[in-house]
């Protein structure tokens, strides 16, 4: 794919997530299509909220390091977490920073100590991270990659594996051309047999079940769910993208329309169908609205630039 697709799978990825993220928010609000659409139609401004905070933290370190570094990720985390805290963040993340403020722990150690020791299962390091499977797209030590960047907040093993294959979706997303033959099953097939963990690998295996029988979204939340736990709500937003891979309003519909932790959801499938679709193909007048959009932008390109896409 020449330079301009890749330069606009980067943007849709994150612009995607930003998206999913915000409208997803308001989803939790306005919880039907119409009064959803009649809503974001009326605001001159989509604000995200930590989902799509915490990628573009990602993104800032990746930019810079070339590399995940996870010091450098956690101390760009707190930074942006204290310059603002009010974007929704989890008990987890700010418990981590303020731990790392305060002693001599590593973020890594520090993320260890939670939830009695086992660390987060939650899907925090997985709805942020869309820059991790863009900038790593090609390379065979992406599951490595990702996991590092999770472990920075989400030491649990499935937090960890979560974050891993979703990375591995936006990959496989960011590798393929809109339009061309897109089989649900084989992209499901691919992760199940990179996923780590009992908990990922058998939902995913529920997930092709479900995806081969064409069931519908309410069916499909009573066996999968879609909570906070990331075992719950990842797969759930690849169904959503799954079901609608060529139009990226009715994958973000899908996710965030049927309850559940709606920002993420949404964050999340809709980082997937932006690093697949593209920039040209994600709604043009919600795009003008999303907060800080220069900004996102730029460090799109700037994470272009580090993966040699932009000279
Ligand atoms: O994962 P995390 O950053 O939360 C992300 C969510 C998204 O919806 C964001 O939009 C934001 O609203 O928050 O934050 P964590 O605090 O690490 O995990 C979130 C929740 O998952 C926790 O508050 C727990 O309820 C649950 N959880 C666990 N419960 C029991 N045992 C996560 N890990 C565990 C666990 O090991
Ligand atoms: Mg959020």
């Amino acid at each position: 794919m020449d330079r301009e697709i890749l330069l606009s799978k980067i943007k849709g990825g994150l612009f995607g997530c930003a998206l999913g993220d915000a409208i997803g928010e308001l989803a939790f609000r306005y919880r039907d299509r119409e009064s959803l659409e009649t809503k974001i139609y009326r605001l001159d401004t989509l604000v995200y909220t930590d989902d799509t905070a915490m990628a573009l933290g990602l993104a800032e370190s990746l930019a810079r390091k070339k590399d995940v570094d996870p010091e450098d990720i956690g101390d760009t985390f707190a930074k942006n977490f204290y310059s603002e805290p009010w974007r929704g963040y989890a008990s987890g993340p700010p418990t981590i920073f303020s731990m790392v403020r305060n002693s001599k722990l590593s973020y890594v150690d520090a993320a260890r100590t939670l939830f009695g020791g086992s660390g987060s299962y939650g899907n925090g390091a997985t709805m942020r991270i869309v820059p991790v499977g863009l900038f790593f797209s090609n390379s065979d030590q992406i599951y490595e990659k990702a996991a590092a960047s999770a472990e920075v907040t989400h030491a649990h093993s499935v937090g960890k594996d979560g974050a891993a294959i979703q990375a591995m979706a936006i990959a496989l997303a960011f590798n393929m051309r809109p339009g061309d033959d897109f089989d649900p099953l084989e992209f499901i097939e691919k992760l199940e047999k990179a996923a780590r963990t009992e908990e990922i690998k058998n939902r995913l295996s529920l997930l092709k079940i479900l995806v081969r029988k064409d069931v519908p979204p309410s069916e499909a939340i009573k066996k999968i769910g879609r909570s906070v736990a990331v075992h719950e709500s990842m797969p759930f937003s690849l169904y959503s993208f799954l079901k609608f891979p060529e139009d990226f309003k009715k994958c973000l519909y899908c996710a965030v329309l049927h309850g559940g932790d709606r920002d993420t959801l949404g964050a999340m499938a809709c980082s997937i169908a932006g690093s697949y679709l593209g920039i040209e193909n994600l709604p043009a007048k919600w795009l003008l609205k999303v907060e800080n959009r220069n900004y996102i932008d730029t460090l799109a390109e700037e994470l272009a630039r580090a993966k040699g896409i932009l000279d």
